[in-house]
C-alpha cells in the first residue's frame, strides 16, 4: 500500500467525523457569519486549535467577499486555504533538523520519550523494524525499569524486529541502564541505538529531572548523544498533546514528533496545530498495532488526510507530486536515513 493511502487509511475515521460535521453546519446555506461560527466551532472540537481554526475561518470569511461559496464548494476551499497555511509553516520547519547520521562517528543514538501509554516501546519496535531492514546494526536500550513487565514487552518487540537489546533490572536506575547499553553499543560497533524510556507525566517535577538525568550519564558515553529525541504523542488526546510537547521541549529538548493511535480516532485534527503552531516536526505516525504500522509523515499530506472529501475523490497533481517525494524520501532513506 502506498505511503498515502496508509495515511489515509489511519486518518480515516477523523476525516468522516470532521467533513459529516462541516456539512452538517454549512449544508446548501451562503457563508454568512453565522455559518462561519458554526464552523470555526466544528474545526475547534475536531482539535485544529483554536489559532488554526480562527485563521482559517479568517481566510474563508476573506475569500466569501469574492466568491460565492456553499455546500461542498466550502470544503474545497477550506482545503486550498488549509494548505496555504500549511504550506506557509514548512518554510520555517526547515530549521529543525537532528544530528545526520553519516556525520556521526559510532552509534547514532535516540531517545524516545513521552508520557505514559502514548506507545513509546510499540513505536520502538516498529522503527527497530525499520532500521533492521536498511541494514543498520541496532540496539535496544530497555531503560524502562519502573513498570514491570516493561522489559519484557520491549523484549517482545527486540525479538520481532530481530535487534539486539541491553536491559536493566525493575528498579535499577534508568540512567545507569542507559550509560551500560551504550558501552555495550560502542563496543558491540552498533550503528543504532533506539532508548525506551518510562512513561513519565510532562507535569511531574522528579521524573522529568531523571530523563535529564539520563541525558547527561548518556553524554558521558558518547559526548554528542543523543543525537536525536523523538517524543510520542497520544494521537486520541487531541490538544493535551501540545502542552507535553511543550514542556518536553523544555526539560530535555526534542527534535521530532510521533504521533500514535490516529487508526482509532476521530481526533487527527490534532496534527494541525501540531505542525502549524509548535514548530517541531511530525516524523512519523502510528496506524495500527502492528509493527508495519508506522507511516513516514510529510506536512504536505495533511490537508488531503483530515480534509479530503471522499475515498474515490482524483488526487490532485500537487499532492501526487507530494506523495511521490515522500515516498521516494522513505524507500531511499535519503531524509530518514538522518534522523530514521
Ligand atoms: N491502535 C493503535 N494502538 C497503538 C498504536 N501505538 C501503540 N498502540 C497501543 O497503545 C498501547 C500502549 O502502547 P505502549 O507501546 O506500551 O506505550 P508506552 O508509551 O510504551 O507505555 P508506557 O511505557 O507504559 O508509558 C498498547 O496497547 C499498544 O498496542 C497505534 O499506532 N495504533
Ligand atoms: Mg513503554
Amino acid at each position: 500500500m502506498n505511503l498515502f493511502k496508509k495515511i489515509r487509511e489511519g486518518l480515516s475515521k477523523t476525516r468522516q467525523s470532521l467533513i459529516g460535521n462541516i456539512r452538517e453546519v454549512v449544508g446548501e446555506a451562503k457563508l454568512d457569519d453565522e455559518v462561519l461560527e458554526n464552523l470555526e466551532e466544528v474545526l475547534i472540537s475536531a482539535d485544529l486549535g483554536i489559532a488554526t481554526s480562527s485563521d482559517l475561518c479568517e481566510r474563508m470569511r476573506t475569500r466569501s467577499t469574492r466568491e460565492a461559496l456553499s455546500g461542498d464548494g466550502v470544503l474545497k476551499a477550506l482545503r486550498e486555504e488549509l494548505a496555504v497555511l500549511i504550506d506557509e509553516t514548512k518554510l520555517s520547519h526547515e530549521a529543525w533538523k537532528p544530528k545526520d547520521a553519516s556525520e556521526v562517528d559510532g552509534p547514532y543514538v535516540t531517545f524516545i520519550v513521552g508520557v505514559n501509554g502514548t506507545g513509546k516501546t510499540t513505536t520502538i519496535g516498529k522503527l527497530a523494524l525499520r532500521y533492521a531492514q536498511a541494514g543498520h546494526k541496532t540496539l535496544i536500550i530497555a531503560a524502562d525499569t519502573f513498570r514491570s513487565a516493561a522489559v519484557e514487552q520491549v523484549a517482545i518487540w527486540a525479538e520481532r524486529a530481530n535487534v539486539d537489546i541491553v536491559r536493566g533490572e525493575m528498579g535499577a536506575d534508568p540512567a545507569s541502564v542507559v550509560y551500560d547499553g551504550l558501552q555495550a553499543a560502542k563496543s558491540r560497533g552498533i550503528e543504532r541505538v533506539l532508548v525506551d524510556t518510562a512513561g513519565r507525566l510532562h507535569t511531574k517535577v522528579n521524573l522529568m529531572a531523571e530523563l535529564e538525568k539520563i541525558d547527561r550519564v548518556a553524554k558521558k558515553v558518547i559526548p554528542d548523544a543523543p543525537h536525536d529525541v523523538m517524543l510520542v504523542l497520544d494521537g486520541t488526546t487531541g490538544q493535551n498533546g501540545l502542552a507535553q510537547a511543550e514542556k518536553f521541549r523544555e526539560s530535555i529538548g526534542i527534535s521530532a514528533l510521533i504521533v500514535t493511535k490516529l487508526d482509532g480516532t476521530a481526533k487527527g485534527g490534532m496534527l494541525v496545530p501540531i505542525v502549524r503552531e509548535l514548530n517541531i516536526p511530525v516524523r512519523w505516525i502510528g496506524v495500527g498495532e502492528g509493527i508495519n504500522d508506522l507511516v513516514a509523515f510529510k506536512p504536505e499530506l495533511i490537508v488531503d488526510a483530515v480534509f479530503g472529501s471522499d475515498e474515490t475523490e482524483m488526487l490532485q497533481d500537487s499532492m501526487l507530486e507530494a506523495v511521490k517525494r515522500a515516498e521516494e524520501a522513505t524507500t531511499e532513506w535519503s531524509d530518514f536515513d538522518a534522523i530514521p
